[in-house]
């Protein structure tokens, strides 16, 4: 049975994608000469969306269609199509606060629930280049530099509440989005489910001990738990490293769909928790043993980058602009005043560091056990040597949730993740 639609609603194609486009005087005159020349290509390979690049004589755009169901799964999972009303409006947030770090959004079509926007060339999606080994050296430092943006000014430390409430009643609506979180992650992995699936029988004996793991599972329901009810800030809410679109010099965050005002560290651990599972990844993909070792390296000093980058950034902001109603700086005068901010603002990134390895290693459970997996592991065609990998990714991901507060530092997690990966 087909899916009902709102009235004008139609999936795009490639072929009717440039009559849509040729409509819009503004997104017309940047791709230029005569449409029925335009070149279309559908790339998504998301889960979820539509997504044409369309490349004019004098300029091209990509074009993001939300479609009435899970992609991944088919029309027997029905989705609505007001996300993409949600990831056009975090966009817009995202790129007023880290304009290089975000593509520029050019147009949001209220029928067709489309999104047009700068089309990003030459980067690629960041997992693709980390599979084939590849280093982006500017990445850590441009990643931080958006995650601390765009966290602190719409957080309570950084923005008026009347105007943080503004973006609670904005995003609150994206409930289905938040849902698919709520059960994918949090939920499905932790439990007997139709959804789940992973390399199997390997996997079968880790798969059920994650099941019957109380301590574990009882650390995953607190992480839950703050998922549901800390809006700290306007979340991302998806930012892995299919997220991410880079090249050597340039880093990108794209796909906002399941942005809502949520905790800090699901962003940060959502990313950290990608980034290790693609170190876990790595020795699959060697042709000789040893032979991604300074790649595995190179991710693990990432790793560390991203964090310290984002608390060192996050820090300063709050020292700089205290432009939020939290933290009255009129209660903290003198240096007494100042050092007593300062550790509380300590306080602060502490608490946001240990739930972002929760995070973390939720991330890579579910990406392992859970409906929704990870090209990093996928792509390893072996299934012998891919269960080894993914074994020890749970391995970590299990210590990152139940033992998040026992970690002294990102360089720790570093450490352990270099001895828990040589097995
Ligand atoms: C049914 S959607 C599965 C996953 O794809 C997205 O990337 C999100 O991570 C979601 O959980
Ligand atoms: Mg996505």
């Amino acid at each position: 049975m087909a899916i009902a639609t709102p009235e004008g609603y139609r999936a795009l194609s490639e072929h009717t994608v440039t009559a849509f486009l040729a409509e819009l005087p503004a997104i017309r005159d940047r791709l230029g000469g005569d449409p029925g020349a335009w070149r279309v290509r559908e790339v998504g390979d998301g889960n979820l969306n539509l997504v044409f690049l369309v490349e004019g004589p004098e300029g091209s755009v990509c074009v993001k269609q939300a479609l009435p169901y899970v992609r991944l799964v088919g029309e027997s999972w029905p989705l609505g199509l007001e996300r993409a009303r949600f990831e056009w409006e975090a966009l817009r947030i995202q790129h007023r606060l880290a304009p290089e770090r975000v593509p520029e959004p050019l147009h949001f079509d209220e029928q067709l629930y489309a999104i047009v926007m700068e089309r990003l060339a030459p980067h690629i999606i960041m997992r693709k280049g980390m599979i084939a080994a590849t280093v982006y050296p500017r990445f850590s430092e441009q990643i931080a530099e958006f995650l601390a943006r765009t966290l602190y000014f719409t957080s309570d430390l950084g923005m008026k509440a009347a105007e943080k409430k503004k973006l609670l009643e904005l995003f609150a609506p994206n409930v289905e989005l938040c849902k698919i979180t709520e059960d994918l992650i949090f939920t499905d992995p932790y439990m007997e489910h139709e959804r789940n699936r992973w390399t199997s029988p390997q996997l079968d004996d880790a798969a059920r001990a994650i099941r019957e793991d109380l301590p574990l599972k009882r650390a995953v329901a607190w992480l839950k738990l703050k998922f549901l009810s800390e809006a700290q800030a306007l979340i991302h809410g998806d930012l892995h490293t299919g997220s991410i679109m880079v090249t050597p010099d340039d880093t990108r965050v794209i796909d906002p769909e399941f942005a809502f005002m949520g905790p800090i560290g699901f962003d940060v651990g959502k990313l950290l928790g990608n980034l290790l599972m693609s170190h876990a990844s790595q020795p699959g993909h060697e042709a000789r043993p040893g032979e991604r070792a300074d790649y595995q390296e190179w991710i693990l000093a990432t790793v560390q980058e991203v964090w310290n980058g984002f608390e060192r950034r996050f820090l300063e902001l709050w020292r700089r602009r205290p432009e939020g109603d939290a933290f009255p700086t009129a209660h903290f005068t003198g240096p007494d005043g100042e050092r007593a901010l300062e550790a509380a603002r300590r306080t602060f990134v502490r608490r946001i560091f240990t739930d972002s390895l929760g995070y973390a290693g939720t991330s890579m459970i579910r990406r392992t056990l859970g409906l929704a997996h990870n090209a990093d592991m996928e792509t390893i065609p072996d299934p012998d040597r891919r269960a080894a990998c993914e074994r020890r990714n749970l391995a970590l991901a299990r210590e990152l949730v139940v033992e998040a507060e026992q970690f002294a530092d990102i360089a720790s997690v570093a450490d352990r993740a270099r001895i828990v990966a040589r097995g």
